[in-house]
């Protein structure tokens, strides 16, 4: 009986692990397609928290919208009233008091009959800007978080379809999320059953200029579970091509030729293949620093060999392999 109930548990859960989806999308100043960067820049080692490893910020020349598809984030549309949840961290040079600016959430729904948008390409538009929020609670630069359900910082949402009668750039009293969405679009009709063309966010061009604020860490939460993160990120600089980012590499500049040699300037290639460690160093890197600092032959052939001893205790190296690079050393003229 026991094991019945337990079965039928799993089923559930796993009818439910099916059906919502979860992934999440990393997105860099040269990301293609979802996102038009022209004017971001990355920030490396500064990232939201939950969101590493840094982030990007505008770049104070000129406006910057990043736009991400419901398929593209979902696998398929999803309409305004399946958006449970959205959240998002920015950081900026001052309060909201002190400056409105920073980016926005907008949202576009796809056109549709009966729209009132003068704009062809989309339905409806949606917007939320963190100084109108409720609850303000905004240190200057620290990662603030704006979102629809959180008890400081919630955003409140306008229609600002363009053409339409009644739209605005929002205030201090527009309703939050969960109210807005189930209220009657300016066009007459129900905004929760509207497809979403775009999740957005944006600089403003009237003040893009001179903005470098810093954006991270979007969560869309859809009302059946599905959650779509998005992690924003600087632009991985990897000089020399191993693996590990610049500013991770304690050797940014790796010899990183197939097989290690230890014969100094006289060719002596090993079976060993040159591999990169968890600190971007190659062995042949190792190999060479303990030739440049080695005073004598002497100290030099002592040295490979307690690398080779690392490398052997280690599992990166045979035993055979390792006596190819003690005695590979010995015959080396390195040191003499
Ligand atoms: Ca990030
Ligand atoms: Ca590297
Ligand atoms: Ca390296």
């Amino acid at each position: 009986m026991k094991t019945t109930v337990s079965h039928g548990v799993f089923a559930l859960m796993l009818a439910t692990a099916v059906a919502a989806s979860a992934a999440t999308f990393t997105v860099s100043p040269t990301s293609p397609g979802v996102f038009d960067s022209n004017n971001t820049v990355g920030v490396p080692g500064d990232p939201a928290p939950g969101f590493p490893i840094s982030s990007i910020a505008s770049n104070g020349v000129a406006k910057t919208d990043a736009y991400f598809t419901p398929e593209s984030l979902f696998g398929r549309s999803v309409t305004v009233g399946e958006v449970a949840q959205i959240s998002y961290w920015t950081k900026t040079g001052t309060t909201h008091t002190a400056s409105p600016y920073d980016w926005a959430l907008t949202i576009y729904t796809k056109p549709y009959a009966g729209d009132v948008s003068s704009a062809s390409w989309y339905g409806d538009r949606y917007g939320a800007e963190p100084y109108f929020s409720s609850n303000l609670s905004d240190p200057a630069n620290t990662w603030n978080l704006w979102s629809t359900n959180g008890t400081s910082n919630q955003l409140r949402f306008f229609e600002s379809t363009a053409g339409a009668p009644g739209a605005s750039f929002g205030t201090y009293t527009d309703p939050n999320w969960s109210t807005f969405k189930t209220q009657t679009a300016l066009s007459g009709q129900p905004r929760a059953s509207e497809q979403i063309l775009f999740f957005s966010w944006q600089t403003g061009s009237d003040w893009a200029a001179g903005f470098k604020g810093q954006i991270d860490g979007v969560t869309i939460t859809l009302t059946d579970g599905s959650v779509a993160k998005i992690n924003f990120e600087a632009d991985v600089v990897d000089a020399d091509g191993d693996g590990i980012p610049d500013e991770f590499d304690h050797c940014p500049n790796s010899d990183t030729r197939p097989k290690v040699d230890v014969n100094g300037t006289e060719a002596g290639q090993t079976t060993i293949a040159n591999t990169v460690d968890d600190e971007g160093c190659t062995i042949q890197d190792l190999v060479n620093a303990l030739a440049a600092k080695a005073k004598n032959h002497g100290q030099y052939v002592s040295g490979v060999t307690n690398l080779a001893n690392q490398l052997k205790a280690a599992g990166t190296i045979t035993n055979a392999q390792k006596t190819e690079m003690t005695t590979g050393a010995a015959k080396s003229k390195s040191g003499k």
